[in-house]
Order: C-alpha cells, then sequence, then structure tokens
C-alpha cells in the first residue's frame, strides 16, 4: 500500500527526482554531534531577563550560552520529522478520517519543543536552508526574505503532498512568560489516493516560556487551530490546553472532526509530547478521550480504524501518532533535529554559499566553542548591518530569491510563493562546482 502511486502523486515524485533535488543526499542522516554534552554555563534565565521587560527578541542581546546550535530555519525544518502522517493521511479514502492525520501532523509539530528552552539562532537576510530525505522522498527549502520583521518562507514537497507558509512571530517578555505568537497562514495541498487535491490551511498555536522566576523553565503550547479543509468543507478544531498549575492539563490536545454538513464525524487528541488518538465520534464522549489517552497502554492500535464498527471492539481508540524516543543529546535536540546540520561528504558541492549549514558561528556552537561562536556571530551580525546601511544609501531593497508575494486565489491569504528556481539552479551550479574541481 505504501508504494502505490496514482497519475498526479507520480507526476509530482519524477519532477522532484528530475529537478535533482536529492543529488548529494546518498547518505543517511548523522545520528549524532561531535559532543557528546553541552557545557554550556548554567544562567539564570530570570538573572538575564528581568532587565528586558516588554522587549521583543529580535530587541534582546543574550548571551551566546542562551542560543542552540539550530536556526530559525532549522526549527522550521523540524516540522518534517512526522511527514509520515501527511502520507498516511493521502491513503486514506475518507475525506474527515485524512483530517485526523493532517491534526496530529499539526500537533506533532510541537513535541520538539521539550526541553528546548533556548534561542535559535537569527537567519541572516538570504539566508537558506535545505533538506531533502529521498528515504522519505520529500525536499523542503526556506529562505530569510525579511530581516525586520524576521520572515521565513517555506516549502516541502512530496509525491502526496506540498506543506507551505511564512515562519513570522511576534515576540514578548512580559515580566513572567516569554510569549511567541506565529503570524503566518501554513498551506496543505494532499493528493489523495483517490485522485484529485485537496487544500487545508492552519495557524500556528501561542508557544510560551514559562517558569522563568521560579527558575524551571519549559515551553508550554496552548491555543485553538482550526484546520480547514477548503476543498471539501470538513473542519477541525484543535484546541491545545494551556498548562495549568503544577503543570496539570499540560501537553494535552483535543479536537473534532466535523464534515461539510456540521456533523461531527471523528474525535481526535491526546498528547503533543506523548501520543494521539483517533476514535469515531460519540455524543456522550467529548474530552475523555484524553483521559483515555493519558493511559496509553490501555488502548491498542487498530490497523484498520475505518472497520472498527464491525469489530467487537466498537468505536475504539487507535492510536495516530507516537513521540519518537527522546534519548538525552547536547542542547536537548531530538534525533531529527541532529541530522539538520550535518554537511555529509557528498552534500558540500551541491549546498548553495547561504545555506545555514555554512555558518561559522552555528558550526563552533555544536562543537563546543562558544565564544568563538560569540564572535563570529557578531561578526556576521556586523556584516549584515553595513549591508543593510549600504542599501539605505543606494535607496535599494533587499528582493528575496526563491519566493515571491502572492494572494492565494482560494483562502485570499498573502503568502509566499515558490519561484520553482531554487532545485534547478542548484543543480546547474552543483554541477559546475563538481566538475571545477575534478
Ligand atoms: C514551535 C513549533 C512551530 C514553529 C516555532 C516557531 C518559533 C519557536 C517555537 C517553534 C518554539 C519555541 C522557540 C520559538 C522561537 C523562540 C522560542 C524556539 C519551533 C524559544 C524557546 C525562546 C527562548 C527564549 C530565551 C530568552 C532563552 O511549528
Amino acid at each position: 500500500e505504501k508504494e502505490s502511486f496514482n497519475e498526479l502523486q507520480l507526476k509530482k515524485r519524477d519532477e522532484i527526482i528530475n529537478d535533482g533535488s536529492f543529488l548529494g543526499y546518498e547518505d543517511p542522516p548523522r545520528m549524532r554531534l561531535k559532543l557528546d554534552e553541552d557545557d554550556r554555563p548554567k544562567i539564570s534565565l530570570w538573572a538575564i531577563l528581568k532587565s528586558m521587560i516588554g522587549k521583543d527578541m529580535t530587541k534582546m542581546t543574550l548571551p551566546v550560552s542562551f542560543n542552540e546550535c539550530t536556526s530559525l530555519l532549522q526549527r522550521v525544518a523540524e516540522d518534517m520529522e512526522y511527514t509520515d502522517l501527511l502520507d498516511q493521511a493521502a491513503l486514506k479514502k475518507d475525506s474527515c478520517l485524512r483530517m485526523i492525520y493532517v491534526a496530529a501532523f499539526a500537533a506533532s509539530e510541537y513535541s520538539s519543543t521539550i526541553n528546548r528552552v533556548a534561542k535559535p539562532f537569527n537567519p541572516l537576510l538570504g539566508e537558506t536552508y535545505e533538506y531533502c530525505r529521498p528515504d522519505k522522498g520529500y525536499r523542503f527549502v526556506v529562505e530569510q526574505v525579511s530581516h525586520h520583521p524576521p520572515i521565513g518562507a517555506a516549502l516541502a514537497e512530496s509525491a502526496r503532498w506540498d506543506y507551505w507558509g511564512e515562519s513570522a512571530v511576534k515576540s514578548k517578555f512580559n515580566g513572567r512568560s516569554f510569549d511567541i505568537n506565529p503570524l503566518g497562514t501554513w498551506f496543505l495541498n494532499i493528493r489523495p489516493i483517490t485522485g484529485g487535491q485537496e487544500l487545508y490551511t492552519w495557524k500556528k498555536v501561542t508557544s510560551s516560556v514559562v517558569g522563568i522566576i521560579t527558575g524551571s523553565p519549559v515551553v508550554d503550547n496552548y491555543g485553538e487551530m482550526i484546520i480547514r479543509n477548503h476543498t471539501t468543507g470538513d473542519v477541525c478544531k484543535l484546541k491545545y490546553k494551556q498548562r495549568g498549575w503544577l503543570g496539570s492539563s499540560a501537553y494535552e490536545v483535543f479536537g473534532t472532526v466535523v464534515d461539510k454538513s456540521g456533523k461531527p464525524r471523528w474525535s481526535v487528541g491526546g498528547r503533543w509530547n506523548d501520543k494521539i488518538f483517533g476514535r469515531k465520534y460519540q455524543t456522550d464522549i467529548g474530552d475523555s478521550l484524553i483521559m483515555l489517552s493519558k493511559d496509553s497502554n490501555s488502548v491498542g492500535q487498530s490497523e484498520n480504524p475505518l472497520n472498527v464498527s464491525t469489530s467487537p471492539s466498537l468505536n475504539a481508540p487507535f492510536l495516530v501518532w507516537e513521540n519518537h524516543p527522546r534519548p538525552s543529546a547536547p542542547f536537548n535536540l531530538t534525533p531529527f533535529a541532529i541530522t539538520l546540520n550535518a554537511i555529509p561528504a557528498k552534500l558540500g558541492g551541491w549546498l548553495p554559499p547561504t545555506d545555514t549549514r555554512l555558518r561559522p558561528d552555528q558550526r563552533a556552537m555544536e562543537d563546543g566553542q562558544y565564544d568563538f561562536a560569540a564572535k563570529e556571530k557578531n561578526r556576521l551580525e556586523e556584516k549584515q548591518r553595513a549591508r543593510r546601511r549600504e542599501r539605505e544609501v543606494e535607496g535599494s531593497v533587499h528582493q528575496p530569491r526563491w519566493f515571491r508575494k502572492a494572494k492565494h486565489a482560494v483562502t485570499g491569504d498573502e503568502y509566499w510563493q515558490f519561484t520553482g528556481e531554487y532545485w534547478r539552479m542548484r543543480e546547474k551550479l552543483g554541477r559546475k562546482s563538481i566538475d571545477s574541481k575534478k
């Protein structure tokens, strides 16, 4: 079943391969960093932040030991960890059931925030980051298209789906918590096995660092996410509960999939740091799905959720998503995040000079050379400021290289449209650079 593609899906798969997108990604992703453990000096967050009440992240100068060795562009790429859910969605024949997998994907993006109370590097204007997984069949590219405010435009493509949007956040330290409000709309185009295409959109919920004053900071994610299937009219309202007193209701997420006629069809819920379940909607259960999933051993995995009604365990919950294990790692990176900044020997020649992997400050951070990281970060940011002053003198405006602003024909939202050039240019210049070294 996993290998079956319809015509539309095959067309997309061929396009990705014919662009040479996977060139350089022949070796398996890396499994570990050079360091076994990061030994950043432990400084109290509160001691540093108490003088910054009311400020947003772009106006804070924090010591580099508050950074992690990733950039915000790579944090966007971290959304790709559970794209298997999108492949599974495309294999389902019922659009409301597809929605469950889409909702689980949207929630899975938060699993990586556990124990990651650190500031990612701010991308430089024009910086890009690409990430391909031939084993999973997708390619991903993101470009920093604006510096003030910081905006990244991203697009991921695979045979069965495309996922794109802008990563732009408003952040503020209000004295108690550090709140991050995402602004942009995210778009998902699924090519279901049954044919045609389906457009979904949603906005991300609020991320917040809490527990700063008490010295045990954690990341919480909360708010309501409305996922719309614009093609069929199905909607899923997904509620992320705010972490309560002493951590009660932490990580809980629950939603209902409602079809075009307004009829609730499926429940979906669980915890975004652990597991998410689906279940046929029953009028009387509501939030109890979360209760069920808390005691996760009591719920089995149903191979064929569409057939639950014919089995004795009528309407039993089925597992939709499970978080990957999190062995201890420098900066508390997930195993997936560890793969992101690697430059395998074969990839080197194909990377454009703007790729995040080539930033010396982030590399130094990854290798535990914090003083050098700070020095290099400063140097790059000074260079960026000088370039900005030059543009002011010239009266010129920075133009994004691989994306342009457009208005979406269906939703009317503004979005960053991919020009399609990146992968073809990468192949052309990559071949040149590799030939010149022969
Ligand atoms: C959450 C998952 C989303 C994309 C996204 C955007 C902004 C990220 C956020 C994620 C996680 C938390 C985050 C935030 C920017 C800053 C904030 C990394 C990845 C950190 C925790 C703030 C640290 C503040 C300090 C003062 C140390 O799909």
